[in-house]
């Protein structure tokens, strides 16, 4: 029980970076699995991510089944929505949206989420997510109804990045959202960074070799890296 957030911690106090690809289940279909999973096993990634903002029941639960059967990473959700929760995962990230103030992203939909997770034995790991401006409006914008935070806000983000650690939260996830004009700013990663002791995600945006070590020497601890691996998977090859 509890092994992925603890191999996570270990991973980190060891001074490793971690890397997942993130699998979009309404965007992915089930027949590119084996390919696809074959160049995340000789990447450098460490977890699979699955989720979406908008993914049709049923889908995530499938799909997940079939990425198990060709990978030993840990697979680990990322859901839109309760419909998204499967026991075939071996963790889920318990995502409150602490960036926003629609209450059923913050407390409403775990709530709901709880009489089907009483029945699986899936690990749950409390996550504060926070969107933050990129450019562009993004699908957790509109899904959520909620505004990201100001670029320019700094001491506002690394207040509420603060105040999610000391609600119990176990990581923060800096979200620029799928697809970011730009990534979350290197200065916010730091400022965030020095403020937490819990582990430090960071995804949106990220697209190249530089960014990502930009990310990583900034302070990210975990980067989540979707449309990038979607639009070439030439990308691996770099990240071997
Ligand atoms: C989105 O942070 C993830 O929720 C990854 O974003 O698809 O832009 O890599 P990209």
């Amino acid at each position: 029980m509890n092994s992925v957030y603890r191999h996570i911690q270990e991973a980190i106090a060891n001074g490793e970076k971690l890397l997942a690809v993130l699998i979009d289940p309404d965007k992915f279909p089930i027949e590119s699995v084996v390919g696809f999973i074959k160049k995340v096993n000789t990447s450098r990634a460490t977890h699979v991510f699955v989720g979406g903002s908008t993914v049709k029941a049923g889908v995530t639960d499938v799909l997940v089944a079939e990425i198990k059967k060709h990978t030993q990473l840990p697979i680990v959700l990322f859901p839109g929505d309760v419909t998204q929760i499967t026991n075939n995962a071996d963790a889920l990230l318990f995502l409150s949206l602490i960036s926003g103030r629609n209450p059923d992203y913050l407390i409403g939909k775990h709530v709901e989420s709880v009489s089907k997770l009483r029945d699986m034995d899936l690990e749950v790991i409390s996550t504060g997510y926070m969107l933050i401006e990129n450019g562009k409006e993004t699908a957790v914008q509109r899904v959520t109804g909620t505004h990201p935070m100001s670029r320019n806000s700094i001491q506002n983000i690394v207040d509420t990045a603060r105040a999610g650690e000391l609600l119990g939260m176990k990581m923060i996830y800096l979200e620029a959202g799928s697809g970011a004009t730009h990534p979350v700013t290197s200065e916010i990663i730091t400022l965030v960074k020095q403020e937490l002791q819990i582990p430090l995600i960071v995804g949106g945006g990220i697209r190249n070799k530089e960014q990502l070590l930009d990310a990583y020497h900034s302070g990210a601890d975990f980067v989540v890296i979707g449309t990038a691996f979607e639009d070439d998977e030439s990308f691996f090859n770099d990240l071997k």
